[in-house]
C-alpha cells in the first residue's frame, strides 16, 4: 500500500515548506506560489475562527473555479471545518436540501451564485452567514435580515489576518461531504475523511507516476470528485502544478496542448469528443497539431472505444481510462505502464481490492461472469451523513462497498462495467437521478404522471427524456413550459431535453412503471406516429 499523509493540507504544507515558491496554481495568468496560497489559505482560517467555527462545522463551497475556492477549502481544514461540495448550477431544490440536510452554517459563494442561493435564503434553517467572494453581493438585503444571516463579503471576512498555528486534522476526521445517489429523490451526504481522501490521492499519484514536475491542465469543476478529488488532491500531494480554468472549452485546452505547456489532462467522455471536434477542424485548416503529453485521463462516464480509437488517431495518444465515484474517489485504472484497453476500467489502484459478485447471492463469482462490483480499502468512505440505515445497505459483513455499477472482471484482470443497478443518468459526466426530476414534474399542476429516463446522446453520452401524462391535453402545459418549470428548481443539466406526451405509463401489476418498456418505445418511436406518443419536444 502507498504511503499517505493523516490528510491534504498536510501534504500542501510539506510541499509549501520543501518549495515555498513552487507555482502551484496558474490561474487567468496570475501564477500563485504553495507559499501564496498558504498564507491564503491560513487568512480563511483566521476569518472562519474569528467567526466562531467550531471543529466539525459545515461550511458549504458554492462558487466557480478560482484560486479562492482553493483557499477557502484548504482554510476550512485548517480551522477544523467539514467542507460542503455544491454544484454550482443547482438551485432551490438543491440547495435548500443540501444546505439543510447538512446543517450548512457558513456559505461561501460567489455574486452569481448569491442571486440563486437568495431565493431560499428564509429557508436555510442552520445557515448563519454568507461570505461572498469578489465583487460584493448581488443578493437581496431583506433575506439576510429577515433570518439575522450575517453577509460579508471576502475582503471583510479575510481581515482578521493570517492565522498559521498548526492544529492539523486526523485522519478520521471527516474531511467533506459530496452530496450524491439520491434514489429516492433525495440526495445522501457521503462523508469522506481526511484519511480516505490522502490514501486514495497517495494510489493515483503513484499508479499513474505523477510527479512534482507534472503540470496538469484541469477544466472540471472542483465541486466534484473528479475535478478536486483527483485534479487537486494529486497536485497538492505531488507538490506539482495546476493550469487551472474556470470551465472547459475546446478551443483554450486545444491551444494551451499545441503550446506543449501541460503534462498532464483529465476529462469526461464529452470532453475527449469535443476535443476531437476541435482537433479536426483546426487541422483540416492547417493549423497546429497538440504536441504529445504524458498522460490523458478519462473518467466519470464511459469511454466509447470509438472515441478511444478516434483520439489515437488524431492525437497520437492511447486515454487512460479510469473510474472512481464520490464515495470512494478513485477505485480502477488502466495500468499506465501496461495495456491501456478501451472499453475497460482496468484493475485496482495500488492498496486497494475490487471484485464482483452475484447481484442475487452477493457471493463472489467468477471471472469473465457479469455481477455487481464491490471495493474495499482506505478509501472506502466512512457513511452518508446521518442516514446509518442506508450506510449499513451500503457495506456487507467484511466491508465490502457496494458500488451500485454492474460489471464483470476478465481472466486477466480487466474490469469492464456494463451497466448500473441502480436508476442513474450520466449526462456529460454529471449524474442525474430521474426521481427527483420526476419530483419536480409532478408538482406541476398540469402533470398527473411523469417518468425520466436516459436515451443515448452523441455529445453528452446519455441524455435526460420525460414521459409525461397530463391532466389535460387541450389547455395543459407544453413540453416547453415543462422544461422551464424544471429549469428554475433544478440545476439546468437535470432538465429534459426530449418531453414525449403520452395518455397512460405502461405499469406492472404492481403498479410500478416499466420503464424498459417506455425506453425500448422511445429509442424506435417517430414523434406522430402510432404508437401513442402524440407529440414531442427536442431542445
Ligand atoms: C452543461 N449542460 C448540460 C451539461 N453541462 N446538460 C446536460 N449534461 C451536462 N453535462 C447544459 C447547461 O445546463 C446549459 O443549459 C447548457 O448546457 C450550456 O451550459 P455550459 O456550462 O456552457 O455547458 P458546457 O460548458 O458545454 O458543459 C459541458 C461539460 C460540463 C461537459 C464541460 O458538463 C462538465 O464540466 N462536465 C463534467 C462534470 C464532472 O466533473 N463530473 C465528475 C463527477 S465525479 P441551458 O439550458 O441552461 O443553457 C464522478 C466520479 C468520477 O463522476 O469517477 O469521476
Ligand atoms: P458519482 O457518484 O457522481 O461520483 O458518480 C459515479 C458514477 O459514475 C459511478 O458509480 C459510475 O456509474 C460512473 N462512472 C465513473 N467512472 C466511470 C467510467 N470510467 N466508466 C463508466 N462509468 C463510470
Amino acid at each position: 500500500m502507498p504511503k499517505y499523509p493523516a490528510s491534504i493540507v498536510e501534504a500542501f504544507l510539506t510541499n509549501c515548506h520543501r518549495d515555498p515558491n513552487k507555482c502551484c496554481i496558474l490561474f487567468e495568468g496570475e501564477a500563485l506560489s504553495y507559499e501564496h496560497l498558504r498564507v491564503e489559505a491560513a487568512r480563511w482560517c483566521a476569518g472562519f475562527r474569528s467567526w466562531g467555527l467550531q471543529r466539525g462545522d459545515r461550511v458549504a463551497l458554492f462558487l466557480e473555479n478560482s484560486p479562492s475556492f482553493l483557499a477557502a477549502y484548504l482554510g476550512i481544514y485548517l480551522s477544523g471545518g467539514i467542507v460542503v461540495l455544491v454544484n454550482t448550477q443547482y438551485r432551490q431544490v438543491e440547495l435548500r436540501h443540501i444546505l439543510n440536510d447538512a446543517s450548512v452554517r457558513i456559505c461561501v459563494t460567489d455574486p452569481a451564485r448569491r442571486i440563486e442561493l437568495d431565493r431560499v435564503l428564509g429557508e436555510l434553517l442552520a445557515l448563519e452567514a454568507v461570505v461572498v467572494v469578489g465583487g460584493g453581493s448581488a443578493g437581496d438585503a431583506s433575506n439576510t435580515r429577515a433570518r439575522s444571516i450575517t453577509e460579508l463579503d471576502d475582503q471583510s471576512f479575510l481581515a482578521q489576518g493570517v492565522d498559521s498555528s498548526v492544529d492539523l486534522p486526523r485522519s478520521d476526521a471527516v474531511a467533506l461531504i459530496g452530496y450524491t445517489s439520491g434514489t429516492t429523490g433525495r440526495a445522501k451526504g457521503a462523508m469522506l475523511t481526511h484519511g480516505n481522501l490522502a490514501a486514495n490521492s497517495a494510489a493515483v499519484i503513484e499508479a499513474w507516476h505523477w510527479t512534482s514536475e507534472d503540470v496538469l491542465l484541469l477544466t472540471l469543476p472542483l465541486f466534484h470528485a473528479h475535478g478536486l478529488g483527483v485534479g487537486m488532491h494529486g497536485t497538492f500531494l505531488a507538490g506539482s502544478t495546476v493550469h487551472l480554468r474556470r470551465r472547459f472549452d475546446a478551443a483554450d485546452v486545444y491551444e494551451a496542448l499545441c503550446r506543449g505547456e501541460v503534462s498532464m489532462f483529465f476529462g469526461v467522455p464529452t470532453m475527449y469528443t469535443r476535443l476531437l471536434t476541435e482537433a479536426r477542424r483546426r487541422i483540416d485548416e492547417g493549423g497546429p497539431r497538440p504536441k504529445p503529453i504524458r498522460l490523458y485521463v478519462s473518467g466519470s462516464a464511459p469511454l466509447s472505444p470509438r472515441t478511444f480509437a478516434e483520439f489515437e488517431d488524431v492525437f497520437g495518444q492511447r486515454i487512460l481510462e479510469r473510474y472512481g465515484m464520490t464515495e470512494t474517489m478513485m477505485n480502477l485504472t488502466n495500468p499506465y505502464d501496461g495495456e491501456r484497453r478501451p472499453g475497460t476500467v482496468g484493475m485496482p489502484f495500488p492498496g486497494q481490492e475490487a471484485r464482483i459478485v452475484d447481484v442475487q447471492t452477493r457471493e463472489p463469482i467468477l471471472d469473465e461472469r457479469p455481477g455487481e462490483i464491490q471495493v474495499r480499502g482506505p478509501h472506502v468512505f466512512k457513511g452518508y451523513w446521518q442516514q446509518p440505515d442506508a450506510t449499513a445497505a451500503a457495506f456487507d459483513a467484511d466491508g465490502w462497498f457496494n458500488t451500485g455499477d454492474l460489471g464483470w472482471r476478465s481472466s486477466d484482470g480487466y474490469f469492464t462495467i456494463s451497466g448500473r443497478a441502480r436508476e442513474l443518468i450520466i449526462s456529460g459526466g454529471y449524474n442525474v437521478y430521474p426521481r427527483e426530476v420526476e419530483e419536480v414534474l409532478l408538482t406541476h399542476p398540469g402533470v398527473a404522471e411523469a417518468a425520466v429516463l436516459g436515451l443515448p446522446h452523441p455529445d453528452l453520452g446519455e441524455q435526460v427524456v420525460a414521459v409525461v401524462v397530463r391532466r389535460s391535453d387541450a389547455d395543459g402545459p407544453t413540453a416547453d413550459d415543462l422544461v422551464a418549470f424544471c429549469r428554475d428548481q433544478l440545476a439546468s443539466f437535470k432538465k429534459p431535453r426530449q418531453i414525449f406526451f403520452v395518455d397512460a405509463l405502461p405499469r406492472n401489476a404492481l403498479g410500478k412503471i416499466q420503464k424498459h418498456i417506455l425506453k425500448e418505445q422511445l429509442e424506435r418511436t417517430t414523434p406522430g406516429g402510432d404508437d401513442g406518443i402524440r407529440e414531442a419536444r427536442v431542445s
